[in-house]
């Protein structure tokens, strides 16, 4: 999968690709993740990207020009699979959308930033418009480093063990399971017996119990 990056502050998102399981997956060669600074395309000698609304109002928008010119350029390299627009009144990220686009195969991901993008963008370019939920940030670049670590760690080969990811919250629809690791008892806390017990398809039922009352607990609306 290889994964281009649009963002007039791409430097916000490059830590989290850099650690931890995004850094592994590019290691391994599974993942390539490119960043482009949209002030790279800009057609002035300020390096303007942004101008004011037409009709007035507060805050600055996203020229159609930079974006138009990168997203040109990259598709003249190569064919994409989708060209999603990070933006607060996007269809809301959720794990079935997440598995749908770790299939693809190569895709762009445009952050939008201060009062989003000239509309004709969206218009024109953009497949998929994404939100990662119901609340404000201040632009695109977290919400896309979201997006992209929630399919990266699905594209085959990157989780080490295979099974992890599919036992994962709402992987199957569920919250998952409590989990313990060593020491069983912990200054008088214990870790439930059957954990202990060696008895595979006991300690199955007790998972599958648990991630249902967690659900019915946490999360009724999921079921
Ligand atoms: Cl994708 N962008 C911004 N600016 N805010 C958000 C968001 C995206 N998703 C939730 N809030």
């Amino acid at each position: 999968m290889r994964i281009d990056i649009i963002s007039v502050v791409p430097d916000l998102m490059r830590s989290p690709f850099a650690e931890s399981i995004m850094k592994r997956a590019q290691d391994a060669g599974l993942v390539s993740v490119h960043f482009h600074n949209l002030r790279d395309y800009s057609a002035n000698n300020y390096k303007q990207v942004d101008d004011y609304p037409y009709g007035g109002g507060a805050g600055m928008v996203l020229m159609i020009e930079p974006i138009d010119k990168c997203i040109a350029q990259l598709k003249a390299a190569r064919d994409y699979d989708a060209v999603i627009y990070m933006t607060p009144d996007g269809n809301v990220l959720d794990q079935g959308m997440a598995n749908k686009l770790s299939l693809l195969t190569n895709i762009i991901v445009l952050c939008g930033h201060y009062k989003g993008v000239d509309q004709r963008v969206r218009d024109l370019y953009v497949t998929h418009e994404i939100s990662i939920g119901d609340y404000v940030l201040s632009g695109g670049e977290l919400a896309a480093a979201v997006l992209c670590d929630s399919l990266i760690r699905l594209v085959p080969g990157v989780l080490g063990n295979e099974t992890s990811a599919l036992t994962d919250s709402f992987q199957d629809g569920l919250l998952a399971p409590p989990v313990y690791t060593r020491p069983a008892d912990y200054k008088g806390n214990k870790v439930p017996d059957v954990l202990t017990s060696g008895n595979t398809p006991k300690v199955e039922a007790w998972r599958e119990k648990e991630a249902l009352k967690r659900t019915k607990e946490k999360r009724p609306d999921l079921l």
